[in-house]
């Protein structure tokens, strides 16, 4: 298979072929016109006479046509297909080295001690990559989702990604979703990719952006509608003609974000920006091939005279009024106007000052972000100002910064005092060695990116985080202060006047086409069979997987209650980031971080529980792996909409491996689940929400009746208290026929290893 730095036209024609019998078929089976999001889908299914469409219910099985991996997800992805048996990789693969880099002192120093510190994890895959004939972007090449905007993304087509900002290639009119490691190998070893018929929700924008606002409040607002989990189960399909006055990228934003409330993905469709965009990176023929069968890369005209009749939820939004908006502390969802935040900080006691401001992760890093935020930058130096708080900016990839430095856009900021970091995620993940502020000082950052969930920045708990538009956070950083509008306040200037900033003009696209920069590609050679992948036994960082035990056909009783997490309960706080980066290929390591975020319902600590080994109170990594070495299998109880953020699949791994059985929550967030399923883990949820009140520090809980796991039935689970008392309660779950194999094999993948 030949991997190239682009999607070969061949492979997106070939797409394109299938569309007028398809989407008949859809339209037929259906009764009905098209959604756009159904006929990306539809196109894609493996069996589009005989899958299940009904939303919300069936399970469908797809074929994506690309693959594309980070490199803190792309280690354990690697170690699985490794295991498959299998010479070459089945589906078009990428791996794109942007999560360990770490920010410190500035792009080109920070890159070349990434290369150094990581060399291990780059050389692996470097080598695994050309093994397997999948395409390896190296450090400095960009972060993942802005790459794969640059190269490889298509209108029509469908994806998956091992990280979940995966849906930043909706933007361009493609299905892209995030996953975890071992989906993503089902894809890689040639086999189909289960999941949920999507309900649909459709997002009607009409108006134009003015001002400060910018397509990053479409999605602030969108967030604080539908909040964290609104979207679970779904996607958002955005129309109207407000979507069509939007840039490509802008669309990427709205799409990325999609992650933070919850949704499958998020889609707009092909347009003339869109146009605009492939034939700026390059992609004239690609436009051309889009442009012959555009009617089919937008939905039925059916659809925006009449939503309601084709999207389970219909949310309006008049890009006209839409005011500027911020997100956070701590929540993406939390969101206010930034004519409001200065109050609510007030009496909130956040901290007023801004710490830091910064601009970039794969959400907020195009050429138009950067330009509009550079105008801003100028602005404020011809007006005598300086930025009030440090400025680190992230270029979303090579291409891009190549073409801003062209563009005289990074000497702006630099002007201005900004530090421009590598094109990785840095300071997005933890990535952060923040030498101006320490842990424990209470303190506000504005950022464009799109997560804030506690420690995600710098690793300090007192640091709150909040999300806006790069405009903004211009605007703020300049300031200095939370309570600053840019649309009313004025700033006082280095001569004592009061002057007010302009808003941000910014260019779409680059006048002069894009700087590809640096080449940082290596496509695998034509036979990789020779290629040796290393993996030291002694390594820190990686390790060789040895395969879960297969379910042995008996209940699964007296599991010990590692944690039971309250409220929140993100995969930050299950496998937390930062410095534990470190050792994403190594799953041994790696559980030295489990649930050390999660918050104690008994006691409300952070980290620590009860053993009930001594009765001795501990950090829950230590619990895990002293339970592990005496045997005691367990479970892990949540709250709501738990795992929430990111698509890592460590945090099912690690439980796992540690000897966890089962995970009970209120509910899960999609990819979290499906990973439990996928790891061999029974994730299950509380029929009765408020059963979750039952469970106590030194309760054995069991699951019994496993031999009838059934599609559409409901599990009996038995509360056992220390003076044993029962309690027997019903719990829910979501397996289809075909998943309960992965149960019964003790992970998906030894089913694979069976197949292959
Ligand atoms: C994130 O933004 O949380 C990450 C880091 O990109 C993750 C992937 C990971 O944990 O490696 C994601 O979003 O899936
Ligand atoms: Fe990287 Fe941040 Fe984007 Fe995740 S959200 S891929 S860490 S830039």
């Amino acid at each position: 298979m030949t991997v190239a730095a682009a999607t070969p036209i061949e492979l997106v024609q070939g797409v394109y072929a299938t569309l007028d019998e398809r989407l008949e078929i859809g339209r037929r089976r259906l009764g009905r016109p098209l959604t756009l999001a159904e006929k990306i889908l539809i196109n894609h299914l493996d069996d589009p006479e005989g899958a299940g469409l009904e939303r919300g219910v069936s399970y469908v099985d797809l074929r994506p046509d690309r693959v594309a991996l980070q490199d803190a997800t792309a280690q354990m992805a690697w170690l699985q297909f490794m295991t498959a048996g299998l010479d070459e990789v089945r589906v078009p693969t990428t791996t794109h080295c942007d999560h360990l880099i770490q920010a410190r002192d500035d792009g080109k120093t920070d890159l070349l001690t990434a290369i150094d510190g990581n060399r291990e994890v780059y050389d692996f895959l470097a080598s695994v990559c050309a093994r397997y004939g999948a395409g390896f972007w190296k450090p400095g090449s960009g972060i993942i989702h802005q790459v794969v905007l640059e190269q490889y993304a298509f209108p029509g087509g469908m994806m998956i990604g091992t990280d979940s900002h995966t849906p930043n290639a909706g933007g361009l009119a493609m299905v892209a979703i995030g996953v975890g490691g071992a989906d993503a190998v089902d894809v890689m070893t040639g086999f189909p990719w289960d999941v949920r018929w999507p309900k649909l929700i459709g997002i009607h924008l009409t108006g134009e952006l003015s001002g400060w606002s910018a397509p990053k409040d479409v999605i602030l607002k969108v967030a604080d509608i539908l909040t964290v989990n609104g979207g679970t189960g779904a996607i958002v399909e955005y129309f109207g003609p407000g979507a069509r006055s939007l840039s490509a990228t802008g669309k990427g934003t709205i799409c990325n974000m999609g992650a933070e409330i919850g949704a499958t993905t998020s889609v707009f469709a092909y347009d003339d920006a869109v146009a605009r965009y492939l034939k700026s990176t390059g992609r004239e023929a690609l436009a051309d091939a889009a442009n012959a069968v555009a009617h089919h890369l937008r939905a039925d005209d059916e659809v925006e005279a009449d939503p309601g009749a084709f999207f389970d939820q219909v949310i309006e939004l008049d890009l006209s009024t839409l005011s500027p908006h911020i997100n956070g502390p701590h929540t993406p969802d939390l969101s206010r106007p930034v004519a409001d935040l200065g109050a609510e900080a007030e009496r909130e006691g956040w901290p007023m000052e801004v710490s830091a401001g910064l601009i970039g992760s794969c959400t907020n890093s195009s050429y138009e972000d950067i330009t509009r935020a550079a105008s801003i930058a100028r602005d404020a130096l011809a007006k005598g100002l300086t930025a009030k708080a440090p400025l680190l900016i992230t270029p979303g990839s090579e291409q891009v910064r190549a073409t801003i430095e062209r563009d005289g856009l990074l000497a702006d900021f630099e002007a201005l005092g900004a530090k421009v970091l590598a094109n990785a995620c840095g300071p997005c993940i933890g990535q952060w060695d923040r030498q101006d502020m320490e842990d424990g000082v209470p303190n506000s950052i504005v950022t464009s990116y799109n997560r804030n969930f506690p420690k995600r920045n710098d690793g300090y708990a007192t640091t709150h985080a909040f999300v806006t538009s790069p405009e903004t956070v211009m605007a703020l950083t300049i300031a200095g202060r939370l309570d600053f509008d840019p649309a009313n306040d004025t700033l006082t200037n280095d001569v004592g006047e009061e002057v007010r900033l302009t808003v941000g003009a910014g260019e779409e696209l680059p006048a002069d086409g894009f700087d590809p920069g640096e080449e940082t590609f290596q496509a695998p050679p034509v036979d990789g069979s020779g290629v040796e992948v290393s993996v030291s036994p002694t390594s820190d960082r990686l390790q060789v997987l040895t395969p879960f035990p297969a379910w042995d056909g008996e209940d699964i009783t007296n599991l010990a209650v590692l944690v039971k997490a309250q409220g929140k309960c993100t995969t930050d706080h299950i496998s937390m980031a930062g410095p534990w980066l470190r050792y994403r290929g190594h799953l041994e390591n790696i559980s030295g971080n489990v649930y050390m975020g999660a918050v104690n319902a008994f006691t409300g600590e952070v980290g620590t529980g009860l053993d009930v080994t001594d009765g001795e109170t501990r950090a829950y990594p230590e619990i895990a792996r002293r339970y592990h070495e005496a045997g005691i299998a367990w479970v892990a109880i949540g709250d709501e909409n738990m795992g929430e953020g990111s698509s890592r699949e460590h945090a099912a791994m690690e439980p796992r491996f540690r000897g966890a059985r089962a995970v009970m929550a209120r509910s899960f967030a999609r990819i979290h689940e499906t990973n439990l399923k996928k790891q061999g883990l029974l994730p299950l949820t509380f029929a009765n929400r408020d059963d979750y009140d039952l469970i106590g520090p030194e309760d054995r809980i069991s699951v019994v009746g496993l031999a009838d796991l059934a599609p559409d039935t409901q599990v009996e689970v038995v509360i056992t208290s220390p003076d044993g008392a029962t309690t027997s309660i019903a719990m829910d779950h979501t397996y289809s026929a075909d998943q309960i194999e992965w149960f019964k094999a003790g992970s998906a993948l030894n089913l694979i290893r069976q197949r292959t």
